[in-house]
């Protein structure tokens, strides 16, 4: 059998026998020829047959036409026959005729959902949902992305970790703990590697990385928060401040929207209409107080109850950004410690702020960093403040007790800098698996 032919070769292949595999797009099934769209990862072609006719031009049965008239979009099948090349044909420019097919799936005839289907019962139906090409590019971006965030992080020397995800307590807030029996006591999902991501610092690692997958008990429905994310980390060693933070954190993202941007920008521009901007450096820095007075002079109050930045607020910050600035990141610094946790540096000068950061992206929040408090007299004071408890925190503690360099990192939501990137309105179309709480299937 001829060995396999990746769509997206076939232009650059010679005329001649050749086989592909791939699912069935589109039939048309016309009396005098037959025509199969057949799509794969890379690309589409179209698999031609002309019917068989008789010396008065009657059509002749033929297997392999009853064949073509019975597929269902969707089959999984292998066809073999002779590729030519043609420019008269739209799709590619080459088709094959067919010589013979093989299936190896057969679909059920009813598809259950179309083009205009909503997100939940697309979600239904993902493996459906991601045979369209656009939503088979998000995971090629993000596969891109990853990998340049990688060669960064490798390239400078940063250790990639694998902290554990079964945990003794929580790492963020307690009221967004998703608890599991473990043996004969308790176990809690890792919410952040937050602690065991410090725990490196003074494992004396320097710099070290971690994508992996995070767990917030969250019980709202919003566009933009699941239970389960993959978290992208960076903690390093020796900083001065959250500054250094924020200067790892924009090489990184530029690193990566350039790697992007090269790869797939025509692919982007062509499938969600948008082009991928590369951000430049520095990107803004705005303290949160002075944001708040900032979106407050374009008419929006951010809500009074707590000292936090709301959705509104982020975007009204951003629109102000980009009419300014022209950038569509902005960091949002120096937040109040009532609303930061523990861990984070106070400034010296006025313990009501933290060393830290917010950073936005066309609008919403896709990461917080901060440098963190490694002197450990102030950290229980810090804890303490917080109503935590020190004994419950002793292990995390004693990371502090041997010798610590100063530290910052941060956490950022992969699905959310897709998303926020291709102009998407909803975390769930870049989430290969969305896990929300209603959804644990599939
Ligand atoms: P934070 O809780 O702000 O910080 O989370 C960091 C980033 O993770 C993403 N994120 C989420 N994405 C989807 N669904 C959720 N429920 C969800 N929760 C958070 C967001 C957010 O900006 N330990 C700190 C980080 C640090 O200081 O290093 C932390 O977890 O993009």
């Amino acid at each position: 059998m001829t060995e396999r032919t990746l769509i997206k070769n076939l232009a650059a292949a010679t005329d001649g026998p050749v086989s592909v595999s791939g699912w069935v797009d589109t039939v048309r099934d016309q009396k005098k020829v037959q025509f199969v769209v057949l799509r794969d990862e890379s690309g589409a072609v179209q698999l031609v047959n002309p019917r068989p006719s008789d010396d008065e031009g009657n059509v002749i049965p033929s297997e392999l036409s009853d064949a073509i008239s019975g597929l269902a979009q969707g089959t999984f099948l292998t066809a073999t026959g002779e590729l030519k090349h043609d420019e008269r044909v739209k799709l590619g420019g080459v088709e094959i005729k067919l010589d013979g097919l093989v299936v190896a799936g057969a679909a059920n005839p009813e598809t259950p959902i179309a083009d205009d289907t909503g997100v939940d019962k697309r979600m239904d139906w993902r493996f459906l949902d991601l045979r369209q090409p656009k939503n088979n590019l998000i995971f090629r971006i993000q596969t891109t992305l990853e990998h340049a965030w990688r060669t960064y992080w490798v390239e400078n020397d940063f250790v990639e970790l694998h902290t554990p995800k079964l945990m003794a307590s929580a790492s963020e807030s307690k009221a967004e703990l998703f608890e599991v029996d473990y043996f004969e006591g308790k176990a809690y999902l890792s919410q952040s590697p937050q602690f065991f991501k410090q725990m490196a610092q003074p494992a004396g690692f320097g710099k070290i990385f971690e994508v992996g997958p995070a767990f917030r008990a969250d019980p709202s429905f919003t566009s933009r928060h699941a239970t389960e994310f993959t978290s992208v980390d960076s903690e390093i060693s020796w900083i001065d401040s959250h500054e250094d933070v924020m200067k790892l954190h924009e090489e990184l993202l530029v690193a990566g929207f350039q790697a992007v941007k090269d790869k797939h920008g025509a692919e982007i521009e062509a499938a969600f209409g948008i082009e991928v901007v590369v951000p430049t450096t520095p990107f803004p820095r705005i303290p949160l107080a002075e944001a708040k007075r900032i979106v407050a002079e374009r008419g929006y109050e951010v809500p009074r109850h707590d000292d936090d930045m709301d959705p509104e607020g982020e975007r009204q910050i951003a629109a102000y950004v980009k009419e300014t600035f022209g950038h569509e990141f902005v960091f949002l610094t120096d937040y109040a410690s009532s609303i930061r946790p523990f861990y984070h540096m106070r400034h010296e000068d006025d313990p009501s702020l933290t060393n830290s950061y917010d950073l936005i992206f066309n609008g919403v929040e896709i990461s917080t960093g901060a440098q963190r408090e490694h002197r450990v007299d102030v950290l229980v004071e810090q804890a303490k403040d917080k109503g935590l408890d020190p004994e419950e925190l002793d292990f995390y503690l004693d990371f502090f007790r041997y010798g610590v360099p100063p530290h910052g990192g941060f956490g950022m939501g992969l699905s959310r800098v897709l998303m926020l990137m291709l102009h998407l309105t909803n975390i769930r179309e870049t989430t290969y698996l969305f896990r929300g709480p209603t959804r644990l299937l599939p």
